[in-house]
């Protein structure tokens, strides 16, 4: 198998952790850069990650996942697990806006609907969030909590929110720091 991504990006840091076990061949692309033509190449989405499974091409982290687990017999995830991705993605979306907006030179902080929705967006998803790992519910090193501790260790990473009110998502993800790859997959590096 051949996982095509970056060191940086917190949807591929998912599938490699989720992949910690496993032999692959890592293809890391600077998709804004120099990687943008193998991208092109490789995925008209244009995004990362995507997986090469001999003949088997698939797109986007969350299909990754359903594909490795069908293949590698990883526990499939229950619909509450579904919806916690969910709210995952959907703060790690507008994040990613935000932080190609700020390297487009536009002010994220000013009163424009598109940005006033994202924040709103990151806010009421990240404070559900830490609401479910207070009750226990990222306690496992389960699938949700790889995508959970991928997306607030590039938040820190990109210092794109202030974390007072949801301090718990630091905390958690400090709990998971000895798990395997992820020292080896730090976008710090
Ligand atoms: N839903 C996709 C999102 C992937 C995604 O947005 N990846 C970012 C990198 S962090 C990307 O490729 N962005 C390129 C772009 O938006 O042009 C997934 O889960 O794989």
């Amino acid at each position: 198998m051949k996982l095509i991504g970056s060191t940086t990006s917190p949807y591929v840091r998912r599938t490699r952790l989720l992949l910690a076990d496993t032999p692959y061949e890592f293809v890391n692309l600077d998709i804004y850069g120099e990687g943008r033509d193998e991208l092109r190449r490789n995925n008209p989405a244009l995004k990362i990650p995507m997986l090469v499974d001999g003949d088997q091409e698939v797109y986007d982290s969350r299909v990754i996942a359903r594909y490795l687990a069908q293949k590698l017999g990883l526990p499939s995830m229950s619909w509450d697990q579904e919806n916690q991705l969910t709210l995952i993605d959907a703060a790690n979306d507008s994040c990613v806006i935000l932080l190609l907006s700020k390297r487009s030179g536009l002010d994220i902080e000013q009163d424009a609907m598109f940005y006033n929705i994202q924040r709103e967006r990151i806010m009421t998803t990240l404070r559900t969030l830490a609401a479910m790992v207070d009750d226990g519910q990222f306690s496992q090193w389960h699938y949700p909590s790889i995508c959970l501790f991928s997306l607030i260790d590039w938040l820190d990473f990109r210092s794109l929110v202030d974390f007072q009110g949801i301090e718990s998502l630091r905390q958690f993800r400090d709990h998971w720091l000895d798990q395997p790859m992820v020292t080896e997959t730090d976008p710090r590096q």
